[in-house]
């Protein structure tokens, strides 16, 4: 007999789970309406599963606990955060995937391969997987994967096969999105997209000298930044209770920042991006835009290259970030081009911060800091130093 699709979304809540990020999929379509609708759990809609992943290891580093929810399709879409993300840094990621293309069963033929490939990913990522049968206990399933994470600070996996969760009436497990409202996302009631504001004059300044005038502005605030040279740079600070310098999962600082700073209200997350890790993941514009966090300021430190690779050029020079910002929802955005803009820049983003999200743009020269060495702690050093100065235990 097929299991009453609620049981999943209640054996979360009861294992503790306090958020949950993801990209639909019909197997677990009752899942994504139930998160939507309910006040106990924080939901959001991811643009990509990588992001979904981020969001929620992002949760966890705010003293919360997340889900990831995801097609199998996608699965390939998370690896990355879930290699140089969850596992390194040892930050405990529920997965709820379901299985389409599942051996032996009738599916559409594109699931096939990934249906196949699927338990095998997560093996050789060294993730358990638990696949759901009908008669799996899904308050115990849910409860020993919940306790494996937290025990091993590592993700785990629950695997749904298709049919296995009773159906709607209509089809589906659950009511089709067109038949109920839509959720009131914060960023809903936005009036007309502001024009972005330009600050410059002077010579292009170093990503140092940008990075030592935001740190001495906001002394206190939370940051998160992207792989390579930034968090490099921002490690050799030494402030890793309020900073993640992060090292891997290139482009998702923004999902990681979304699941903090809603795990966090009270305080302000600033995320320190390259344009090159933007790039790769413009899509989380759009999931910031939509969910509004007023906390989130997003500062783009812009050298129109990678850098830590080598210095190749990115395609930077034509994006327009604060419009695509603004056309995606973000409150303000705007960009410094020039050293003399630096001063003026940073105050209208202290000006505009609790109004969030905000982005700035400040485009750099192509100078780096001698010396930049990867940072000291390990990464499971780095994440836990960082929950634990975000949840004032430092
Ligand atoms: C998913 C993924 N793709 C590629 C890389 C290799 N990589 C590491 S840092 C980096 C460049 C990042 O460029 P940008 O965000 O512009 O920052 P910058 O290096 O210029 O500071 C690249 C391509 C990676 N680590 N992960």
């Amino acid at each position: 007999m097929p299991l009453d699709p609620q049981l999943l979304f209640r054996a979360l809540l009861g294992a503790g789970v306090t958020g949950l990020a993801g990209v639909p999929c019909s197997i677990l379509n009752h899942l994504t309406l139930e998160a939507e609708a309910s006040s106990e759990i924080d939901y959001i809609p991811a643009s990509v599963e990588g992001e979904a992943v981020s969001a929620a290891a992002g949760m966890w580093l705010g003293g919360g606990l997340g889900a990831a929810m995801m097609q199998n399709s996608g699965l390939g879409n998370a690896v990355n955060p879930l290699a140089s993300l969850s596992i390194p840094y040892e930050i405990p990621v529920l997965m709820i995937v379901s299985w389409r293309g599942e051996p032996g069963k009738k599916d559409a033929v594109h699931h096939y391969p990934m249906g196949a490939a699927t338990r095998g990913i997560f093996e050789l990522l060294d993730i358990p997987a638990t696949v759901l049968r009908e008669d799996t206990n899904l308050e115990r399933a849910v409860g020993d994967a919940v306790a494996y994470i937290h025990k091993e600070r590592r993700p785990a996996a629950l695997i749904v096969p298709r049919g296995l969760f009773q159906k709607a009436p209509g089809g589906g497990t659950g009511p089709h999105a067109a038949e109920r409202p839509a959720p009131a996302l914060a960023g809903s009631d936005r009036a007309e997209s502001p024009a972005p504001v330009r600050f410059g004059g002077g010579a292009l300044p170093s990503r140092s000298a940008v990075l030592a005038a935001w740190m001495a502005r906001h002394p206190d605030d939370l940051a998160v930044s992207t792989t390579g040279f930034m968090s490099r740079e921002v490690s050799s600070h030494g402030l890793v209770d309020r900073h993640f310098p992060m090292q891997g999962s290139m482009g998702f600082a923004a999902g990681i920042g979304l699941g903090l700073a809603r795990s966090v209200p009270e305080r302000t997350v600033h995320i320190l991006d390259g344009d090159g890790a933007l790039i790769m993941r413009l899509g989380s514009l759009a999931t910031l835009g939509a969910l509004a966090p007023r906390n989130f300021i997003h500062l783009v430190v812009d050298n129109g290259t990678y850098a830590s690779t080598g210095g190749q050029r990115t395609v930077s020079p034509h994006v327009d970030f604060p419009a695509v910002a603004l056309a995606c929802g973000y409150r303000a955005a705007a960009s410094c081009r020039g050293a003399d803009g630096l001063g003026p820049a940073l105050e209208w983003a202290s000006e505009v911060a609790g109004e969030g999200p905000i982005l700035l743009q400040i485009t750099v020269n192509e100078r780096e800091a001698e010396g930049l060495e990867r940072p000291l702690l390990s990464p499971q050093e780095i994440a836990l130093a960082f929950r634990d100065g975000v949840a004032g235990r430092g």
